[in-house]
């Protein structure tokens, strides 16, 4: 009967948008604290950078999103992008911190990321919205065949971050996806930009 059926059914999907908002700016929060207390860009950023960095991490999801930004731009440890002066390069002892969402949807974000030739850096990957995915990165050919061995983190379930540490020490060219069923297909891959 529609009465029966209509009230709990609406009843569901404000739980689900409720646990949607709820999620999303303890999201936001993660994301404020995690640059200033664990993230290494955070940490050896110290001053005007880490505080910037976390107080537009504090707005929520979209802050979120706009610290991620700035970590990759304007971040402490990356204070200066790959073939620019005064850039320092990650190390396999100091890798270099990228953070990348994965998600909403089939993409990551950002979806091109520049690299110097030879160095070290450790992704930080987040996903966002109700998506599993999964984060592979190396030779571009490797990477577009799902080639066994090539590095990988798997299953990153919803609010999860998981990180993948590699050296850029081959002739590329170089790339990144998700080989999460059907996603690849549907976009999810980035592109290496190898300088230097
Ligand atoms: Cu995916």
């Amino acid at each position: 009967m529609p009465r029966r059926i209509s009230v709990p059914s609406s009843v569901v999907l404000a739980a689900v948008v409720l646990a949607l908002v709820v999620s999303a700016a303890a999201f936001g929060v993660a994301v404020a604290g995690g640059s200033r207390s664990s993230w290494p860009g955070g940490m050896m950023g110290g001053g005007n950078a880490g505080g910037g960095g976390g107080m537009m991490g504090g707005g929520g999801a979209r802050g979120g999103y706009g610290t991620m930004m700035g970590g990759n731009g304007a971040g402490a440890s990356a204070a200066t992008q790959p073939g620019t002066a005064g850039f320092v390069p990650g190390t396999t002892a100091a890798p270099r911190s990228v953070k990348i969402y994965a998600g909403p949807g089939y993409s990551f974000s950002p979806a091109v990321i520049t690299v110097a030739r030879g160095e070290t850096v450790t992704f930080v990957v987040l996903s966002m919205g109700g998506l599993v995915h999964e984060f592979m990165v190396g030779p571009a050919d490797a990477v577009a065949s799902d080639l066994a061995g090539t590095p990988e983190v798997a299953d990153i379930g919803m609010m999860q971050t998981k990180s993948l540490t590699y050296t850029f020490d081959g002739s590329g060219p170089y790339s990144y996806a998700c080989h999460a069923t059907g996603h690849y297909e549907a976009g999810m891959r980035g592109t290496i930009t190898l300088v230097g």
